[in-house]
Parts: structure tokens; C-alpha cells; sequence
């Protein structure tokens, strides 16, 4: 879940909502106030609104549907306004009070309200892209690591068994890796999606001294729905994978229609231990 917020408050709108016959005929005032839990990490990094939620855009979407309203319940059209804001691109919850200022009841009352929170999966609404990541790590508590990294990338659909595997390329003396393969679905572009990883990855304390070097954790983005990239800062997909058989075990596992063929009469059977689902791994430390 996001842990930054998006608010828009006392929206005010005339609305057609209530079981009563006149509440059908007239026209009734109500407030929309909608807190929507949205990552601006990216937002804050580039100042840009496409990597943030749009709130002129949601307020109007929302003003539109309330408008529109032929609705009996409240809960109804609350339900349809959370709807109408999870469409928008970063807003991962969202929480609507909607409230009918002055409601045609025998007592006296101010206002009466609904107040509903609803995610992405509650109403069903699939991120947009499918990415593949693969996971690595040869120092401090690999396995912690490797978890970190899967609770950080959030939405994880599929992840491989964990194989620990002798370190390929590199400096002489370092530890064996522990490697994996998830599959995440994501609404970040491939670029986000990047800059997401190094940032997971530097919350990992990873310094970078020599390449291939020894490493707390290290995520590739193996592949990106089925886009080919070829910029500075980002290959897709990633341009080692298919020589590489600590990464082909784990892909074969979850994703079996990236592996090339013959792979596994092509590669050398060595180095790649299969140490079974990352739950039940044991911590086991290798400093250097
Ligand atoms: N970059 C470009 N394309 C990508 C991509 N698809 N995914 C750029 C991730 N990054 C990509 O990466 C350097 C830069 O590559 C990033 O800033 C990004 O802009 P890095 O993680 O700092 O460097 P690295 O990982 O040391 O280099 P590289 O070339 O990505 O190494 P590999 O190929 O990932 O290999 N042996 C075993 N047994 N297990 C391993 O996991 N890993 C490596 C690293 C070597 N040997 C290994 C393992
Ligand atoms: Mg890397």
C-alpha cells in the first residue's frame, strides 16, 4: 500500500440519489470528500503529473458521475464514485464520504453520510503491465534481502523457488549468490520501474564499488510485457539473461515462454542449487 495521500475535499454538487418519491424528482445538495492513497515517490523525484494522480481530472470524472446519479442509495453512488477514481492511473485505495447536506428525514439533521473504502483488487481493476524481475544477493543476510526486495516491489503475482548459485564474472573471492525470479504486475512505465528498483535497492544499503562486485541486493528487470528497449540507462530485455543459468532456473519456473530454446543443453550444468521457496529458507550469513 502507498504510504502518501491525495485528498480532495468538499466537493459540492447537485445530485438525484434517495429512495423517497420526491428524492426522485429534485435535485438534492451533497459533498464529496475523497482521501485516494497514491505513491508519489516518482512525483516528487521528476515534478511531473504523469507520475502522480491527476486530481482536476478525478474531480471532474467524479463530479460527472454524481451528476449523472439516478442512484436510490447513497452507498450506491459512493461505491460508483470509488470506482470512477480507482480508473486513474497511481491511485491504489480510496476512501469517499459522500454526504447529503441536508436530508429529508423527520428529525432534524444536518447532513447524513456514507463513507467507503475501496482498492484496486476490491474492485477488480488489473494493473497495466506485466514486468519480470530478477533478484539477487551474495552479502549480509541474503534471504532477508531477497525478502525485502519482494515486499518492496509490492505487487508480486508469481516468484520462483530461491537457488543459490557460485558467482559468475566478478572479483575472485566472492561469496555464493542467492538468486530468484518474480513476476510483477505494475502501472509504472519501464523507466519508473527502473528508477523503483535502484531505489529498492539502495533502501537495501547497496553500494556499487566494482562491477559484477559482491552485493546486498540486486534487481534486473529481465522483461517488460513484450517492449524492447534500447536507451542508456535501460535494456529490456535484459541483455545477459539467456547466457545466464542463474537466472534461466528460476525464469523457467514462472515464465517459461521467455527461456530460450535449448537453453539447458546449451548452458553447463554448474553452479545452481535448487534451496526450495523463500519462506522456508534458512538465514544463513556470507560477509565480505
Ligand atoms: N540497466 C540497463 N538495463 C537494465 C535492466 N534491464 N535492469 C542499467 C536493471 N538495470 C539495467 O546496473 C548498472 C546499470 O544497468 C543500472 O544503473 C541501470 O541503469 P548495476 O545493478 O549497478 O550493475 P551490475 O548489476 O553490477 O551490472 P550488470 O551489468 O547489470 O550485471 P548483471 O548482468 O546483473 O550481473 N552471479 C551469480 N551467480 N548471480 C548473480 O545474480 N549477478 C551479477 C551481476 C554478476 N554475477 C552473478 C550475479
Ligand atoms: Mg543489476
Amino acid at each position: 500500500m502507498a504510504r502518501d495521500h491525495i485528498y480532495i475535499n468538499g466537493l459540492r454538487l447537485l445530485a438525484l440519489v434517495g429512495v423517497l418519491p420526491h428524492e426522485r424528482e429534485v435535485l438534492q445538495p451533497v459533498q464529496v470528500d475523497i482521501d485516494m492513497e497514491v505513491d508519489l515517490l516518482e512525483a516528487g523525484l521528476t515534478d511531473n503529473l504523469v507520475d502522480s494522480a491527476d486530481y482536476g481530472a478525478i474531480s471532474v470524472a467524479v463530479a460527472e458521475t454524481v451528476r449523472m446519479s439516478t442512484d436510490l442509495l447513497l452507498e450506491r453512488l459512493a461505491s460508483r464514485i470509488a470506482e470512477r477514481v480507482l480508473q486513474f492511473d497511481h491511485v491504489e485505495v480510496v476512501d469517499v464520504r459522500l454526504t447529503k447536506l441536508r436530508p429529508p428525514i423527520p428529525e432534524d439533521v444536518d447532513s447524513s453520510a456514507v463513507r467507503i473504502l475501496r482498492t484496486r483488487v476490491d474492485m477488480r481493476v488489473p494493473a497495466r503491465h506485466r514486468a519480470i524481475v530478477a533478484l539477487g544477493s551474495n552479502l549480509g543476510d541474503r534471504g532477508a534481502y531477497l525478502r525485502f526486495g519482494l515486499e518492496r516491489l509490492s505487487n508480486v503475482v508469481a516468484q520462483s523457488q530461491v537457488f543459490e548459485t557460485d558467482p559468475v564474472g566478478g572479483p575472485e573471492n566472492q561469496g555464493p549468490y542467492l538468486n530468484m525470479v518474480a513476476i510483477v504486475d505494475t502501472d509504472l512505465d519501464p523507466f519508473a520501474l527502473l528508477r523503483r528498483l535502484l531505489q529498492i535497492e539502495a533502501e537495501a544499503q547497496r553500494v556499487r564499488k566494482v562491477r559484477w562486485g559482491p552485493r546486498t541486493l540486486d534487481l534486473d528487470l529481465l522483461f517488460y510485457d513484450d517492449c524492447t528497449i534500447q536507451s542508456e540507462e535501460l535494456t529490456v530485455p535484459h541483455p545477459r539473461f539467456a547466457e545466464r543459468r542463474f537466472v534461466l532456473e528460476p525464469l523457467a519456473e514462472v515464465a517459461p515462454e521467455h527461456c530460450p530454446d535449448d537453453w539447458r543443453n546449451r548452458l553447463p550444468v554448474v553452479g545452481v542449487y535448487p534451496r526450495g521457496g523463500i519462506d522456508g529458507l534458512v538465514a544463513h550469513t556470507v560477509l565480505h
